[in-house]
């Protein structure tokens, strides 16, 4: 028999947690920015409220734990991040820890005593904006921090290792954040789909089948700065023009050769950035996406032939360094049925789909097996001010999260 959310205090904190951090072109909760460490104020305290004690490990995750009745158990895990990208949207992240939080409260409430612990982890910088270091506080809990990781530099130089203390971490001291398996029973998150799917098909609830794999790149064009005015055409090393043909190249990889299933340039540095001063460089971020790592794998040659024949065609130098890369992660059968027989206790259709985003789930699978809910966006729309899942999609979403928990502590 479950025990039941409270659907209004549950979108009463999403709503508060969507007023920390906004301005006028959306959420800018950037991970170790004041606003998200406002964010994550706001959060313990909601942690702290529904009974759970709260720390922070050495990767600044927060981490709330609520005993369970047998204490030999490993504790089954819920979480999210509270991080957003710049100018994006109040659900991403934000619904699933707030649902976290909401679950332990209303069993609290109820009240229902389970017999494995609980605990709600809030992940550092799951989006990478900060330090281009994605997933950094879910990889840190699954040892899968890498040589970059310790030597990342934000793009205003500060290193990690000295802004990790402004939300309680300490990089030298990374280990200690790492779990081991027989610590965790298993991990289950509620997200937004961020895509078209579920709101396309009238469905309340995704079962997540698998999480999407990534390879990020920096792309470095030099070329020669010089007068807008008086060089000639014929005399210009101008990194522009090959800067938009790495774009459209991206697009194409992508797009007509379908090499890998979607391919973005979401970013682009140009210095000096004057219009009067022909670009003597400009720095592209890449990113390609896939389930497949070969297809990966197979767009990354086709990048890298593609910038060759541009630094000869357009006589400038152009590096290309493959910054990360995600492998994609399949959600195990058994878990795909928690889910599904989780939806089913709250009387909600679902339906089985990928997620093209990336989570914190992707991280922490590689240390206990975990499980995804998703719920719908409102025209699929992510990344933006835009980003909307209604009050009664969020109120399912928590409820289900809540039943996965009760079936996974009975199982
Ligand atoms: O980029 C992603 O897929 C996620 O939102 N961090
Ligand atoms: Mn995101
Ligand atoms: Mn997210």
């Amino acid at each position: 028999m479950t025990v039941a959310i409270n659907a209004a205090r549950l979108n009463d904190h999403l709503t508060a947690l969507g007023q920390i951090g906004r301005d006028d072109l959306g959420m800018q909760r950037v991970a170790f920015s004041h606003l998200d460490i406002a964010g994550r104020n706001y959060v313990s305290g909601l942690m702290r409220a529904a009974g759970l004690s709260v720390r922070i490990d050495a990767a600044g995750n927060i981490i709330g734990r609520a005993a369970g009745s047998d204490p030999s158990l490993p504790a089954i895990v819920l979480g999210s991040h509270t991080d957003t990208v710049p100018s994006g949207g109040q659900y991403d992240g934000a619904l699933g820890v707030i649902a976290a939080i909401e679950v332990v409260h209303a069993l609290r409430d109820a009240p229902r005593t389970l017999r494995h612990p609980v605990e709600v982890m809030v992940f550092t910088n799951e989006e990478g904006t900060s330090f281009h270091r994605w997933l950094l506080g879910s990889r840190a809990v699954a040892g899968l921090w890498e040589a970059e990781d310790f030597a990342a530099v934000a793009d205003d130089g500060a290193t990690l290792a000295a802004r990790l203390p402004d939300i309680g971490g300490n990089s030298s001291r990374i280990e200690q954040a790492r779990r081991r398996p027989d610590e965790l029973a298993c991990y289950l998150e509620l997200h937004i789909e961020q895509g078209p799917t579920l709101h396309r098909g009238g469905f309340p609830i995704g079962v997540v089948t698998g999480i999407t794999g990534r390879s990020v790149y920096h792309i470095d064009i030099v070329g020669e700065a010089n007068h807008a005015g008086t060089t000639p055409m014929a005399l210009r090393r101008d990194a522009m023009p090959a800067a938009a043909q790495i774009a459209l190249a991206v697009r194409r990889i992508a797009g007509e050769m379908e090499v890998c299933r979607v391919g973005t340039v979401g970013s682009m540095d140009v210095h000096p950035n004057a219009g009067n001063v022909i670009p003597g460089r400009v720095q592209v971020g890449v990113e390609f996406r896939d389930e497949r790592m070969e297809s990966l794998a197979a767009a990354e040659v086709e990048l890298r032939r593609t910038a060759a024949e541009l630094a000869h065609a357009e006589q400038v130098a152009i590096t290309v360094t493959a910054q990360r890369n995600t492998p994609s992660v399949p959600i195990a059968g058994n878990m795909q049925q928690l889910i599904a027989d989780a939806a089913g206790m709250a009387g909600l259709a679902h339906v089985s789909l990928p997620s093209g985003a990336g989570h914190d789930a992707q991280a922490i699978a590689a240390v206990t097996p975990a499980a995804m809910v998703f719920v719908p966006s409102v025209g699929g729309i992510s990344h933006a001010p835009a980003e909307y899942t209604t009050p009664e999609d969020c109120a399912n979403g928590a409820q289900v999260l809540l039943n996965a928990l009760l079936l996974a502590d009975a199982r």
